[in-house]
């Protein structure tokens, strides 16, 4: 039997055809294979507010640099902010393999239309920040992405296997920081329970919105750019860290915290999503300092980019650029 129904356009296209089967196959897709407009799009899309993130993240613990309570620590926390710049930029590389420009992500952050992750608009009050941040934020952000590692698009995963070896050496800091502190005074006891206090609820808002609440989730899932839910992530998160919790003394700051035996996972109490929207919306503690900080550091580096840009010109009009020796 013949049929005179057109087919789909999808079927249409070899292009696409070879594109499933990649994905269907758990291959990889590189820059230079085709792919479809709307994956391309969103992996601009969390790629970019990927990178801002590990920028603006340098700022919160920066604020500590010089503060630091001996200069092993400040060597430490120097190589880790250090560390979350060299993510960015191989992440602003990764993405620009997709055909966005350094300087259109650049343009898109200052001026405050690109999204970075939430929880770098919190203040840092104290140093046990410090630990919090690595015990907690790291700790989420290996949560989320060990599984990156595996994303289709190659070189965010190549990117992700790097980073995540970095991201467990600053999560075990920020927990060694915190357990010299409970091990310490009362007073020190007191600022690191302080810091897991205010760090706790933000860092589980890292992972996004509820499931039911995710209007990017299935798509990213189907495209194997994601490989779990934003739920099922934090379940594992909090997971991870009642044992530490309980080795490190502090206490999680959730009443409603209790192992559920059917379940196999711990029922969590409510987050504040509206907590969470607002900072989204840009009027969190610190979304204000963070974009101009960022825009004066912009500013301030422009001559940097300047002599760069004047330095590459003159090698590549003596052709020291493509290949020749450069001049002595
Ligand atoms: N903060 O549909 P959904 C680090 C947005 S760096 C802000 O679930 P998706 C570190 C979301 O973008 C940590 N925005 O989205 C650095 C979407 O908005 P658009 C950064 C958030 O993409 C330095 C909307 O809400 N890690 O660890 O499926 C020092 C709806 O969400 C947030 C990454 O970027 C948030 N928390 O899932 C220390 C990991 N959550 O784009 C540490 C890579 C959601 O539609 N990214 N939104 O306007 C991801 O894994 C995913 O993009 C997310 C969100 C899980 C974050």
């Amino acid at each position: 039997m013949t049929t005179t129904q057109p087919a789909p356009a999808h079927e249409a296209s070899a292009e696409q055809q070879r594109f499933d089967e990649l994905i269907a196959s758990d291959s990889r897709v590189e820059p230079t294979d085709w792919m479809p407009d709307d994956y391309r799009r969103s992996l601009i899309r969390q790629m970019s507010q990927h990178a801002h993130s590990e920028i603006i993240g340098m700022q919160p613990e920066a604020n500590w640099i010089t503060r630091a309570p001996s200069l092993k620590r400040k060597a430490i926390l120097m190589a880790k902010v250090q560390d979350e710049a060299g993510h960015g930029l191989y992440l602003y590389s990764a993405t620009q393999t997709l055909g966005i420009t350094r300087d259109e992500m650049t343009e898109q952050l200052i001026t405050g239309r690109a999204r970075y992750s939430s929880i770098f608009n919190y203040p840092t009050l104290s140093w046990a920040d410090m630990g919090a941040i690595g015990w907690l934020v790291d700790g989420a952000a290996i949560c989320n992405q060990v599984p990156l590692c595996r994303a289709s698009f190659a070189p965010y995963g190549r990117a992700m296997v790097r980073i995540c070896k970095e991201e467990s050496f600053h999560q075990r800091q920020g927990f060694e920081i915190l357990l010299a502190l409970m091990r310490g005074t009362p007073e020190q006891q007191r600022m690191a329970q302080d810091a897991v206090d205010r760090w706790y609820w933000p860092s589980l808002m890292m992972f996004g919105p509820p499931d039911d609440d995710s209007p990017n989730s299935a798509r990213s899932m189907a495209w194997k750019i994601k490989r779990f839910s934003n739920d099922d992530l934090r379940q594992r998160f909090v997971g991870m860290l009642v044992p530490q919790a309980e080795v490190l003394g502090v206490t999680l700051p959730d009443p409603d915290l209790r192992w559920n035996e059917e379940r196999q996972a711990y029922d969590l109490g409510a987050i504040d999503w509206t907590e969470f929207h607002e900072v989204l919306s840009g009027r969190g503690p610190c979304n204000a300092q963070r974009l101009q900080r960022r825009r004066e550091a912009h500013e301030d580096g422009a001559w940097v980019r300047e002599a760069a840009a004047a330095y590459a010109a003159k090698q590549s009009a003596s052709g020291a650029g493509s290949g020749g020796e450069a001049a002595a």
